[in-house]
Formats: structure tokens, sequence, C-alpha cells
């Protein structure tokens, strides 16, 4: 049995490829220096691979920004509005895909699968024509096999490839990008032919899409695929990849497929990925990567129990390596660089280092017996035992107060329609009130003192007078522009996740611990360790400060318990509805302390709520049950009379629409500016019977919105939401904006209210 994975964290140990990328960008870095330390990296991390006993090392995995960028390159698919800037300087052409120049906007951005990474969509027509551009796997595997290395090119693979693809502006309704197999297909021939050329002896082609519900066609593109490059004279040995769930309907066509070996993730869906090699008979001929190393969490490995899938696996395979479920670049780097983890607690932890050798270990036991990992396995065993065994896991007040949790504390106690009437007496607000998602600017100022506080240049009462002058400043803008419900600003915070995490008993926060989230931005998911506890308030005296300088209503902002999951690195020793529940309870506390403190609207946000979705539509009523329990169980135990607001970030609510109902928030805001009101649409046609404040201005922009453009989305929301029910407010927080833009586009939006107030009939 060999080592293998599928991909390493690019960023290097501090971060260094997003300093160069971004200094380039800047003008600071040359392309060619660029390219230097991207290189240097690269051979870094084969570097370690190897020296940990990795045996077949990954290539082509690099990336500048994104690997399904990378994708539309080499097959060429560079739209129409990118293609001169591609032409005159490849890489600063690559940018303006990615991030769109002055004159053209760039490919759009999604999530890549349910992970927390985000890739470029390829924009695909019925004019789209496909040409091969294999420099950047070529260099890259030579770069490897320069080193001495076994090396195995990984490609993403051409259905997936078109199936996460979308159709391009303007483009006729109907078109399918997976009607373009056909003439995607010479191209892999052609890339595929190039790096046997250069030496590959193995090339991974990834298709993750499989892993989500395919129907026939789908099925049918995948079997034809892999019918016509298994069939190629002039190619590597194919290895076909999927990881993130079960491979289902699609393992028996790939089984059957001229392929040479199968990736399958036994990790999320162990069961059924076994379960289903069993049903096909195997797979005789054909080598087997089992991914037993979970590479999307951040736990130690039980390695009994994946020798004992691996031996299961034995059976059924003419050969079978160990690997991760998945490319590393969904972990940190190094768990050894963190100083501030307890030392116990740190041998839980396995980073992407910690993982390859991991995969090391279990690949020499599947060759040479558990006798050759004995010191391993004991160590391993003693890690198990001291974190199942932890008070850290088990803190039997919470575990007593999460069991007692009745179906009564998940509800409301009055029906909307009496809260309702309840809340409009308490807040006397005019019809088409004025709102903030909750943030304002981060200025430098504030992360001046940030940074001052952590380097130890000023004291804590230092920078919260900054903070406290920032609340100020936040409260006298709103106040004279003329908003209804006020915010604070959260001046206080940086990332929204990791501020609750850090005041909450049983989350473990990392020093070094970044992961991509897209580009050249990363996020430090905090980890989920223990048994979750507030030990005291963690928002009230911030709200309450900013509510004594106004007699408006200022609302109080938590993140919700789904989003605080799908944002840090979960536990994986019990359900994540288990988790879901007592991250529930600590902000119930929260809310409840903000409420007796006199706050009478509270926002608990949700912007993940859609994220963390199941991939299979049949694993969805499970999440959604236990998902929106949580919620309702962290809002459950206000008066009547206080308000409780809940933010969605993206746009593709459809799926959850009942879900957004479910969750029973007296308010909703939502991102609609740039889908131009269909969610109000969307919403009313679902019978949504409470309040909503689709977004009217774009914060992902600079550009300010005219008074009379938010009047016309707000008379398009007037068409599905009655005014009684209609919010005005932005799309999203807006801390990512500076000041000038934010100033001018709040100004509108209130005046833009006023206007529509005035047109409503025998009103105001
Ligand atoms: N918080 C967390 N996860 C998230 C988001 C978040 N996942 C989804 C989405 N929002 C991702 N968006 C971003 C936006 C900006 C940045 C990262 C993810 C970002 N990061 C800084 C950087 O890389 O320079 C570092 C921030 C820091 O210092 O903590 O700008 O909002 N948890
Ligand atoms: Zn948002």
């Amino acid at each position: 049995a060999r080592a293998t994975v599928y991909g390493y964290p690019r960023q290097g140990p501090n971060r260094e490829l997003k300093k160069a990328v971004e200094g380039y960008w800047k003008g600071r870095v040359t392309a060619e220096a660029l390219g230097r330390t991207a290189a240097e990296l690269r051979a870094a991390n084969w570097r370690q691979l190897a020296d940990a006993g990795i045996h077949e090392v990954p290539t082509g995995d690099f990336s500048y920004y994104d690997h399904m960028l990378d994708a539309s390159v080499m097959v060429g698919a560079v739209p129409e509005r990118h293609r001169a800037a591609v032409e005159a300087d490849a890489l600063a052409g690559y940018f303006a895909m990615a991030r769109g120049t002055q004159d053209v906007a760039p490919l759009e951005m999604t999530k890549w699968f349910d992970t927390n990474y985000h890739y470029l969509v390829p924009e695909l027509g019925p004019d789209t024509s496909f040409t091969a551009n294999s420099a950047k796997q070529v260099a890259e595997l030579k770069e490897a096999l320069a080193l001495g290395l076994t090396a195995r090119p990984v490609l993403v693979g051409p259905v997936s490839y078109l199936l996460l693809a979308k159709p391009a502006p303007g483009v006729a309704a109907g078109f399918e990008p997976l009607s373009l197999l056909e003439r995607l297909l010479p191209v892999y021939a052609e890339v595929l032919a190039d790096l046997r050329a250069a030496g590959a002896e193995w090339v991974q082609l990834d298709e993750p899409a499989l892993v989500q519900d395919r129907g026939p066609q789908e099925l049918a593109a995948a079997a034809r695929a892999y019918r016509e490059l298994g069939g190629l004279d002039d190619r590597p040995r194919l290895l076909v990849a999927s990881y993130f769930d079960r491979l289902g309907d699609a393992l028996p066509v790939l089984a059957k497929s001229p392929v040479d070996g199968l990736a399958i993730d036994f990790t999320e869906a162990a069961a059924a990925n076994l379960d289903a090699v069993a049903a096909v008979g195997g797979l005789p001929g054909k080598r087997l990567v089992a991914g037993v190393v979970n590479g999307r969490n951040i736990w130690i490995n039980d390695l009994p129990a994946s020798l004992s899938t691996l031996g299961t696996l034995l059976g059924l395979a003419d050969r079978v390596d160990v690997s991760a479920s998945c490319s590393l670049l969904h972990v940190p780097l190094d768990a050894a660089a963190e100083r501030d983890i307890d030392a116990e607690v740190l041998r839980w932890l396995a980073f992407a280092r910690q993982k390859t050798s991991e995969i090391v270990t279990l690949a020499r036991g599947l060759a040479q017996g558990t006798d050759a990992i004995a010191g391993e396995l004991s160590a391993n065993r003693a890690d198990l035992a001291s974190r199942s065994a932890s008070a850290l896991t088990h803190d039997p007040a919470v575990r007593a107060r999460a069991a007692a949790v009745t179906e009564a504390d998940t509800r409301r106690d009055r029906p909307y329609a009496e809260r309702a009437a309840a809340q409009r007496d308490q807040l006397g607000l005019p019809l088409l009130p004025t709102t903030t998602i909750g943030s304002f600017p981060q200025t430098t100022a504030l992360r001046t003192a940030r940074a001052a506080l952590r380097a130890g240049r000023i004291d804590t009462a230092a920078y919260e007078e900054r903070i406290k002058t920032e609340i100020r400043d936040v409260l006298a803008f709103q106040e004279k522009a003329g908003i209804d419900v006020l915010v604070h600003g959260e001046p206080e915070r940086n990332d929204m996740v990791q501020y609750f995490a850090e005041q909450l008993t049983g989350y473990l926060a990392t020093q070094h611990g970044w992961v991509q989230s897209y580009g050249t931005r990363y996020v430090r998911p905090p980890i989920l360790a223990g048994d979750i506890s507030r030990p005291e308030p963690m928002t009230v005296r911030w709200t309450t400060y900013a509510q004594s300088l106004t007699s408006r209503p200022v609302k109080g902002m938590l993140t919700g318990p789904v989003t605080m999951l799908a944002w840090s690195f979960v536990r994986d020793d019990q359900p994540l509805g288990d988790t879901a529940r007592q991250v529930a309870l600590a902000l119930r506390d929260e809310v409840n302390d903000l409420e007796a403190a006199g706050t009478s609207v509270i926002q608990v946000d949700e912007p993940a709520l859609r994220e963390t979705l199941p991939l299979r539509a049949a694993d969805r009523d499970a999440y959604l049950g236990w998902a929106t329990e949580a919620f309702r169980l962290s809002t459950g135990g206000v008066r009547a009379a206080t308000q409780i607001h809940t933010h969605m970030c993206y746009a593709e609510f459809g799926d959850i629409v009942q879900a957004i109902d479910d969750i029973d928030a007296d308010v909703i805001s939502l991102e609609a500016a740039r889908s131009h009101m269909q969610i109000a649409h969307e919403l009313a046609g679902h019978g949504y019977p409470r309040e909503a404040g689709p977004g009217v201005y774009d914060i992902h922009s600079p550009r300010v919105p005219s008074t009379e453009e938010a009047t016309a989305l707000l008379r398009k929301g007037l068409e599905a939401i009655p005014p009684e029910r209609l919010w005005v407010n932005p799309d999203c927080g807006l801390k990512t904006r500076g000041w000038p833009e934010t100033r001018a586009s709040l100004e509108n939006l209130v005046a833009a209210a006023r206007a529509v107030r005035q047109e409503l009939p025998g009103r105001q």
C-alpha cells in the first residue's frame, strides 16, 4: 500500500502566497518574484510530503487564486470580456477573471460544495470553444519530477467541470453546460497526452460533483466521459477521485468504466461507499485509493478503525492505497505551530502535516501489519482516550441542561400575530422601518488600535475608549441619517464567529490555523472542541452602552448556532445537532440577558444556514430539523414584545424557504439587491407570514445606489410584501465598505423609505 494526498495547503507557513499575490496586485512584487515565491512554496510542500513518507505527491493542485479558475484556463474557457486582458498578459488576465477590472466584471464566485472554500464559476455557452493549455500542469509536474519525486497531476475532471459551470450571461435559457462534454473531452485527451509525455504515470481526475444527486443523463455523461478517456491510446493511467459524500449511482458507472483507479471517501459516507463497492463486486483490476483520514476536520484519526476499513477494502480491489478523504486544502497547515493550545488538547489535533503522517502510518500498517506501527497505535490509543475522558468534552452541567430541553423551549410562547401587535406597541416604528445589518466600516483607526493592543503598545482601557468613540460616531451618524432601528456597529469584533468563540468555554482559537476561503482571503476557524457554555455575558456591555446614547431602539447583534458550527471545526464525537443545541443554549442565555438589560430588538444572524445544507437531498430534512430547532431554542425565551431579527447572506434561498419560515424570527433581512427583489416574490409565493427586509443596497460593491434606484426596489418589494411587513435595509453588513459610500448609500436608503411611505394610500 502506498501513501498519497490529493492536495495540500497552498499559502505557506506564514501566508507567503497571500502576501506575494497581494503585493503583485499593488505593483510591489514583480511577476517573476511572485513566480519564484510560488515555486518555492510548491517545492517546500513536496519536500514536506516526501519527508513524511508520502510515496506519490500531487502536482497542479497549487493555485495563485483558485483551482477551478486554473481549470478554465487549462481548457481555454476564457469569457469574451476577459479575452483581451488574457492575451495581453496571461497573469494579469488570470487575475482579471478572478477579480474583475475597472471595465469588466469577474467570474462569479460560489461555494465549493459544503466547504468554506469558494471557486470561480466557469461561464459557458453554446459558442464556447475549448483549447488545450496544459502549460501549468506540465510545468508543475516537471518541477516535482526534477526533485526526484513520484508525482501525480491532479485535474478537475471534465464532468464536474461542466456540472459546476453556469451559462454565460446572455445565453438563451435552457442551455446546459453538460451539453459541451463532447467538445471538452478531446481537450482533456490532449492534456493527458501532454502529461504522459512529461513523465506522468498516473493522473488524477477529480469528480466531486458525482457525490451529489445526479440524474440518468448526468450519469450517462460520466459513463461516456470515462469510456472515452479510458479508451485513449496515448494516456497516463487514470485515477478518478470523489469526495465529500457517497457516490451512490455513480459508483457502478465508474466501476464499469475503463479507468485504472478510483479514489473514494471513506469518512463522510464510509458505510454507504463500502457497501456500494461490495455491491458491484469490488473493483477487480483497479487501484483503490481509500480516503480514510478526514481531509476537512482537524481531529486525529482513529487508526484502528481506519485499519479495519482498509482491511475490508483489501479484499475488494487489486491494490489499496491510503489517502485523506479530500484535498488537505481545507485544513490548516501544521498543528505544531500552535503555541497557545494546551499540550493535552494539542495531541487530539491533526492539521495537514499531522494528517500526512497518519496516512503514512496507515499505509505502513496495511502493508506490513500492525506490529510495524505498534508505537503509533499505542500513542493514538492514548490520545483518543485522553480526548474521550477529558473534562473539556464532558461537562455534566451542560449535558444535563441540553438533555432537559423541551419542545416548549424551542417555541416562542405567543403566536406571531400577537407578537407583532406587542412589538408595534413597544417599538412605535413607522411603516417601512429602516435599519442596517449590524457592522459598520472597520476604520484604519480601529485596525491600528487592535494591532496596538495585541502588541502591548496600548492597554485595554485605551482600546475600549477607542471602541466607545467609534460607537458614539456610528450612533450619531445613524440618528442624523434618520435610521429607525440602530446598531452599535460591532467595532469590537474582528470575525464574528471568532469573537463569540473566544468567549465561550469549550471553543479553542488557533494562532496560525489559516484556511483559504477564496483567492487571497483566509479564515481561522475556531475549534468546537468541548461542551459549550457561556461563563459570562458576551455583548451586553457594548449594546447597553450604545442604548444609553440614544432614545431609538438599538439592536443586539449575535451570531446564530448554525453559523457558529458552519464556520468552525466541529467535534466529530457526537451528532452535530447535539453540538448545535449546546451552542444554542449559550446563545439563549445571551439573548435573555440582552432582553433583561432593556434590548427590545435582537438579531441572531444565520448567514451560513444555506451553506451547510447536505449535498444529498435525502439528508436535508434531518439537517434542517436540528438547525431550525437550534435557532428557535436560542431565541425562544423572550417576551412577545421583544422583536427577534435574523439575517442570511446568500441568494439561493429556494431550497430553504420552508426553513426560513420554520425558524419563526419576527423579521428577516436578506440579500436581494442583485437579484432584483426576486427573493421578496419567492417569500410571498411561499406565503411567508412575517416581516422581511430584502436588501436594497448591494454592499459587495463600492457603488452608491441613488434614492430613485432604492425607491424603485422598494416599490417592487411592495408588490410582494405588504407595507406593514416590509423593512428597508442594505444587503449585508458594512464592515468591508468605506465610510463615504456607506454614508451616502444609507442617506439615500432613508430618503427612499420616506418617499415610498408618502405613496402609501391613507398613511403618514
Ligand atoms: N467568517 C467566517 N467564515 C466565513 C465568513 C466569515 N466564511 C464565508 C465567508 N464569510 C467568507 N468570506 C471571507 C471574507 C473576508 C475574509 C475571509 C473570508 C478576509 N480574511 C482576512 C484575510 O485573509 O486577509 C483575514 C481576517 C482576519 O484577520 O481574521 O478578509 O465572515 N469565519
Ligand atoms: Zn450578509
